[in-house]
């Protein structure tokens, strides 16, 4: 730290200058994040100081926490779900099967996840100690789920399904998965931190929330598709009561326990998800998923006219690509399987598409 401070204007230009380094979005389509909505932005300053760590001094805050839960359950067909806002989906992961180990009680447990299934789930299993055990994907990258039962035994504490996923935008079959979890007493947790908030929006049903019997627990990310500001995710539970598992004691708060892995956590970010939620309703959010998906559907079109073919056709609004280098100045990424990625978040509006689209045609001619 320098002996004394410096000039306000001297600070606030060398932080434009950096933030002249960062991305602006603009030619990203390589982020499951976006620039938040404006409601969000103004709702998250209007409680920038609220910590929901110690949610007795900040009960507004905290009953709008429980608020989101409310709506996020309602709309994953269980109002009375239990729930808390987390950092974001590695946290909500880490913090399920947390849940299903303890529950579980097992000396030396297992967990059984998609081989699409998010890095989270690595960190979270040598974090808890747990047998990872993965499940080979089909020709389409979805769970194959004729493989699953036979990676079950008696020390497996939790199945998972990824809906919406990471690399191909795809849902696994979260139905069938579902019935073979609940059949075999295994708490099946569903990884919706991309999906979750894309999927109830969609024209067409795909089943993989609480309305099927075997899903114990959902991760959603309202700082992706819900367009909050960052750090905004949340783990939701069949029964309220299974965070017990995970409280500690804290004498010296205003509450005497807590379930959360954080301590310190942002109210703001929180009271921003919601302010999304609220204010678009499910008309706007579908809306919103209406758009990308359309978007997602130009991309796949323009690019086959190229002939440059889809690796898949995602359920959701990811695009990838049997396609190598990329105009100057984009931002795509790379699967592990070497398509280009790409994902058409709120800010890759049509004309972004149309640009990239002309910038590829150009390269390529
Ligand atoms: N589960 C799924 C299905 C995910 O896609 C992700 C993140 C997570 C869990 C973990 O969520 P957090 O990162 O909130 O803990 N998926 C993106 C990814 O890894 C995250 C991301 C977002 C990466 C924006 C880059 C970026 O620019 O690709």
């Amino acid at each position: 730290m320098q002996a004394n401070g410096i000039s306000e204007e001297e600070l606030f230009s060398f932080l434009s200058l950096k933030k002249g380094e960062d991305s602006n979005y603009h030619h990203v389509l390589s982020s499951m994040c976006t620039v938040p909505h404006p409601v969000a932005v103004r709702a998250h300053q209007m409680f920038i100081e609220a910590n929901l760590g110690d949610p007795g001094l900040f009960p507004g805050t905290a009953s709008i926490e429980e608020l989101l839960v409310e709506r996020l359950g309602a709309l994953f067909h269980h109002p009375k779900a239990g729930g808390y806002a987390t950092s974001g989906g590695t946290e909500s992961n880490l913090q399920a099967l947390r849940i299903f180990a303890k529950m579980k009680g097992s000396r030396r447990p297992n967990v059984v996840v998609p081989e699409s299934a998010h890095f989270s789930f690595e960190k979270a299993c040598d974090i808890l100690s747990l047998e990872m055990r993965t499940v080979p994907s089909d020709e389409t990258f979805r769970m194959d789920v004729d493989a699953l039962q036979e990676r079950m035994d008696k020390n497996t504490c939790c199945v998972v399904a990824v809906a919406g996923t990471t690399e191909y935008g795809v849902v696994d079959p979260v139905k069938a998965v579902s019935e073979i979890a609940h059949d075999a007493h295994v708490p099946l947790h569903v990884d919706a931190a991309f999906g979750g908030l894309v999927i109830p929006f969609l024209d067409h049903e795909i089943p993989f929330d609480f309305a099927l019997p075997g899903v114990s627990s959902v991760a959603v990310d309202p700082h992706k598709m819900g367009m909050s500001t960052i750090p905004c995710g949340s783990l939701l539970v069949r029964e309220p009561s299974w965070f017990g598992h995970l409280n500690v004691e804290t004498p010296y708060l205003t509450v005497k326990q807590e379930c959360t892995l954080a301590g310190t956590r942002s109210g703001g970010a929180v009271v921003g998800a919601f302010a999304v939620l609220e204010y678009l309703g499910m008309s706007g959010m579908k809306a919103v998923v209406d758009g990308c998906m359309k978007n997602t559907r130009r991309l796949i079109e323009g690019m086959e006219t190229y002939g440059y073919r889809r690796a898949v056709t995602p359920d959701l609004n990811v695009a990838t690509f049997e396609a190598g280098t990329v105009p100057p100045g984009w931002r795509v990424s790379r699967t592990r399987r070497g398509h280009m990625r790409t994902i058409m978040m709120p800010h890759v509006t049509r004309d972004v598409i149309e640009e990239f689209l002309q910038d590829i045609g150009e390269m390529d001619a």
